[in-house]
């Protein structure tokens, strides 16, 4: 058997090993905080979220966080049906379901003429949660069978360069 034919498929496995095992552990802090300043005059493109993430917005007096019903309420700056989310911030929404999430400031015009108003679309949770410990697990077999062949490959002595 050719030994050299073992490089490459070892180099392999250790790239795998490492991108399984961060995949693994990566997976579960993926959450992001999207923070928002919530002020009079600075427009809010739409946030992409996913579910688990969190909105932060930075205000403190004069201002609030209304959750509009729908896209048409938001959309004329409609109040009438919106929740009441905090008056005095900052605010920090968790995500927590998947959807389209409309946000506006109640007071005086700030909505239709401050640009204080905000579409969150959520996506949902990327994986299955449950399967984060299995590509840890996975990681750190691969790890293992690349410590026990490079302990066999590298023999009496494998001085490289030195
Ligand atoms: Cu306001």
């Amino acid at each position: 058997m050719n030994r050299s034919s073992l490089t490459i498929p070892l180099k392999s496995l250790w790239m795998l090993a490492i991108l399984v095992g961060s995949f693994g552990i990566a997976s579960k802090s993926l959450a992001v905080d999207h923070s928002v300043t919530w002020a009079f005059g600075t427009s809010q493109p739409p946030i992409a979220a996913t579910v688990g993430d969190t909105i932060t917005f930075t205000y403190a007096t004069g201002h609030n966080v209304q959750q509009f019903p729908d896209q048409v309420s938001f959309g004329g700056c409609d109040f009438t049906s919106a929740t009441l989310l905090q008056g005095t911030g900052p605010l920090v929404v968790a995500l927590s379901s998947a959807g389209t999430f409309y946000y506006g400031c109640s007071v005086g015009f700030h909505c239709a003429n401050g640009g204080m108003s905000l579409e969150v679309s959520v996506a949902p949770a990327p994986a299955v949660p449950g399967a984060n410990p299995i590509f840890v697990l996975l990681g750190l077999v691969c790890a293992g069978l690349l410590a026990v062949r490079a302990g066999a490959r590298k023999g009496p002595s494998t001085s490289i360069g030195a």
